[in-house]
């Protein structure tokens, strides 16, 4: 058989794909004056506990859905479905993250115009949801002290694209090796403009930071649906 060579362009067509899925539904969020927050981490990291602590405390004066993203189950949805909010489930049947086609094809479920925030928790992955734009206006990356210290080094693009950086489980500190200042540090050389903030939701340390950043988010867009462009078209 005579040797050749194929050249599969699959990633960079999808990625193009997405992109342009994700412009629209950015432009449909802000149509309908809706703040969107994509919500990454690895497996385990603590995003659907954090969701479970921050959803009852945001939804006193925000409107508030959830797209859940998780690979076969409804597990997440079904504990967030307990904050009575309205909860959607996107199971990707084994794919690795959530892309924009996804989201677009559940938007229609939601009542966006009479939302101020959607908060989307994407499938536990550090490497595959990087770079998948959903049209969100900004990205949350959860990090757990359990899970090491080398991993914002080992991945660190979803570090660099994050808009908060959220160190969790801080409660576990005294009793794993994690050194926090050299995370700090690393995160630092890695992403000059996302705060860094620790949380535990076992104590509940933190959470105030963490609050008032997601509402000044909400209001930052608020201020952009009234005639501003968005700050994060990419
Ligand atoms: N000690 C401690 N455990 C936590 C904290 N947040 C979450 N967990 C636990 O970590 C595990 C994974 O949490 P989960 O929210 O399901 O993670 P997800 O996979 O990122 O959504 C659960 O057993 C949680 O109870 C925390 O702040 N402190
Ligand atoms: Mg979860």
């Amino acid at each position: 058989m005579a040797n050749t060579v194929v050249k599969v362009k699959l990633a960079r067509d999808l990625r193009a794909k997405n992109k342009s899925e994700a412009a629209e539904l950015r432009s449909l969020f802000k149509r309908h004056g809706v703040c969107v927050l994509n919500i990454l981490g690895s497996p385990g990291a603590g995003k659907t506990t954090l969701l479970e602590e921050s959803l009852p405390k945001l939804s006193t004066d925000l409107r508030i859905a959830v797209i859940e993203g998780d690979l076969y189950t409804a597990r997440d949805a079904e504990r967030l479905a307990q904050s009575n909010i309205q909860v959607v489930q996107i199971n990707t049947e084994g794919g690795c993250h959530l892309d924009a086609p996804m989201i677009g094809g559940v938007v229609s479920d939601l009542p966006l115009s009479q939302l101020d925030l959607l908060i989307i928790e994407n499938v536990g992955n550090l490497v595959c949801p990087a770079g998948f734009d959903l049209g969100e206006d900004a990205t949350a990356v959860v990090l757990s002290v359990t899970e090491g210290d080398d991993k914002p080094e080992k991945y660190p693009q979803v570090f660099r694209e994050a808009d908060v950086i959220l160190l969790s489980k801080t409660d576990l500190l005294p009793y794993v090796p994690f050194n926090l200042p050299e995370v700090r540090d690393v995160l630092h050389s890695l992403n000059q403009k996302a705060p860094v903030l620790e949380l535990s939701a076992i104590k509940g340390d933190g959470f105030v930071s963490w609050l008032d950043w997601v509402r000044q988010l909400v209001e930052k867009k608020r201020g952009e649906t009234h005639g501003c462009e968005s700050a994060r078209a990419r």
